[in-house]
C-alpha cells in the first residue's frame, strides 16, 4: 500500500496526542451508511417510456457529454462509483428508476419493475432507499399535486405515493436492509396565496391517506421533505418546514421521520443547528445533504464547512445512529459518475473529519467556561494530519 500506511502511523500517533484514536473513528464510519442519489447520474430523466421533461421547480444546469445512455449503463455507472467508494452505501432510488419493456402509469408501478435493481443491490451488498416522483409528469397540474383541489388529480398522486411504500417495502425485504422512502412534493404557489391554509388542510388530508395503511417498520420507514421555496413557487410552498415537523410530531403512532434538506431553508439558517433541536423529539431524521448557492441549486457536495458542520453535529449529537445521511445533487456540468463520487467522497471524509474532533475535551472545557482553551484546541486540530487518515480509509475500506 504504498506510503499510505506508513503516513497513516503517523497521523495516528499525531492524534493520539489530543487523546482522538483514529482506528475507532474509522471502525465507526465504516458502519454508516451514506445513500447515493441515483438522480445525479442522468439529471433526474429515468427510464419512463413516456419520458417526461424535468419540471416541479427544480432544474439541472450544464451539457457535458456524460450522461448514460441507458438503464444498463446507467447500472454500470452506479456499479463502479458504488465499488469504488469506502465504507457502507445504499443506492437511492426514483419511481421513474423503474426496469420496465411496457409503459406503466405511475399510479401503477409495482415491485416487479424494481426486481432488477434488487438483483443489483445484492451483488454489490447494499441497501436501496426509494422516492415517489411527484414532478416531471403531466398530472403536476397548476403547481399541485396531492394538494390539488381537483380530487381526481390528488387521488392520482395519492395512489402513486401508495405504490411507492409498497416498493420500499418490497425492497428492505429483499435485502435485508431497511429502506428509506422519502415523499417530497413540489406543490405551491409563484406568488401571494390566498388559499393557503386549505391547500395545507388538502395535503394534510391526502398524508393522512396515503399513510393510513401500515407499510412493515422492519423493511421500510417514510419521511417527509420540507422546502421553502422553489422554481414558480417562490411564495408560496404547502410542505413547509412547519407544516412537516408539526405533522410528524402530531403522528407519532405512524412509522415516520422528517426529512431536512440543506437547500430547503434560509439562506442564512444553517440545518447543522437543526440537529440539536430535533434529536430530543424525535427518534430517527433523514438529511438530504446538497448545496445551495443562492438558491436550491442543489451543486455537488463539497468538503467545505457547512458539510463538516452538519456532520459535527451528528457526531456531537452522539445520533449517527439516528441521523440518516442521503445526497441530494444534480450537475450537468461536469462528468456525471466523477461528480456522484466526488460528493459522495466529501460526505464520508466530512464525517470522518467530525469524528476525529476531540469532542470530550472540548466540551470539559467549554463546561468549565474556558472559552479560550476550547478556541485554541478548536484551532490547531484545523491543521492535523487528516489527509493521512483520509487516504488511508479510501483505500482500506473500499
Ligand atoms: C427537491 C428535493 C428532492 C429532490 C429529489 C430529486 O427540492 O430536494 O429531494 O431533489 O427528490
Ligand atoms: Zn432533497
Amino acid at each position: 500500500m504504498d506510503n499510505t500506511l506508513k503516513n497513516y502511523e503517523i497521523a495516528k500517533r499525531i492524534y493520539k496526542q489530543f487523546n482522538i484514536d483514529t482506528d475507532k473513528a474509522i471502525n465507526i464510519l465504516k458502519d454508516v451508511p451514506i445513500s447515493l442519489n441515483c438522480w445525479q447520474l442522468d439529471d433526474i430523466k429515468g427510464f419512463e417510456k413516456a419520458s417526461y421533461n424535468l419540471s416541479g421547480g427544480i432544474s439541472t444546469t450544464g451539457n457535458n457529454k456524460s450522461a448514460p445512455s441507458g438503464i444498463k449503463e446507467f447500472k454500470a455507472f452506479a456499479r463502479e462509483v458504488i465499488k469504488d467508494l469506502p465504507g457502507k452505501k445504499k443506492f437511492n432510488l426514483h419511481s421513474i428508476y423503474l426496469d420496465s419493456l411496457n409503459d406503466v402509469s405511475r399510479d401503477q408501478i409495482k415491485p416487479e419493475h424494481f426486481s432488477s435493481w434488487v438483483d443489483f443491490a445484492k451483488k454489490l451488498n447494499i441497501g436501496l432507499d426509494f422516492n415517489a416522483t411527484c414532478f416531471s409528469h403531466p398530472n403536476f397540474k397548476d403547481g399541485y399535486t396531492i394538494a390539488h383541489n381537483d380530487p381526481s388529480v390528488r387521488k392520482f398522486w395519492i395512489n402513486h405515493i401508495k405504490q411507492c411504500r409498497k416498493i420500499s417495502e418490497y425492497f428492505g425485504k429483499e435485502l435485508g436492509i431497511r429502506s428509506i422512502h422519502n415523499i417530497w412534493v413540489p406543490d405551491g404557489s409563484k406568488d401571494e396565496t390566498v388559499d393557503a391554509l386549505y391547500r395545507r388542510q388538502l395535503l394534510k388530508e391526502s398524508l393522512d391517506e396515503i399513510l393510513k395503511e401500515k407499510c412493515n417498520s422492519k423493511y421500510m420507514i417514510d419521511s417527509v421533505e420540507s422546502k421553502l421555496f422553489g422554481i414558480g413557487s417562490e411564495s408560496y410552498v404547502v410542505g413547509s418546514h412547519d407544516f412537516y415537523l408539526n405533522y410528524v410530531n402530531n403522528n407519532k403512532d405512524k412509522n415516520l421521520m422528517l426529512c431536512m434538506d440543506m437547500g430547503h431553508y434560509h439562506p442564512t439558517e444553517k440545518i447543522s443547528d437543526k440537529i440539536s433541536a430535533m434529536i430530543p423529539f424525535h427518534n430517527e431524521l433523514l438529511i438530504h445533504v446538497s448545496r445551495p448557492i443562492r438558491w436550491d441549486s442543489d451543486h455537488i457536495v463539497l468538503f467545505d464547512d457547512n458539510t463538516k458542520d452538519v456532520m459535527k453535529e451528528i457526531v456531537r449529537a452522539n445520533a449517527i445512529n439516528k441521523v440518516h445521511i442521503a445526497i441530494d445533487s444534480f450537475d450537468a456540468s461536469v462528468d456525471r459518475r466523477k461528480a456522484l463520487k466526488i460528493g459522495a467522497e466529501n460526505v464520508i471524509k466530512a464525517l470522518l473529519y467530525a469524528l476525529l474532533e476531540p469532542t470530550e475535551q472540548l466540551r470539559k472545557y467549554e463546561r468549565e467556561s474556558d472559552l479560550t482553551s476550547r478556541l485554541e484546541l478548536f484551532e490547531e486540530i484545523k491543521t492535523l494530519p487528516f489527509g493521512f487518515v483520509w487516504e488511508y480509509y479510501k483505500k482500506a475500506f473500499k
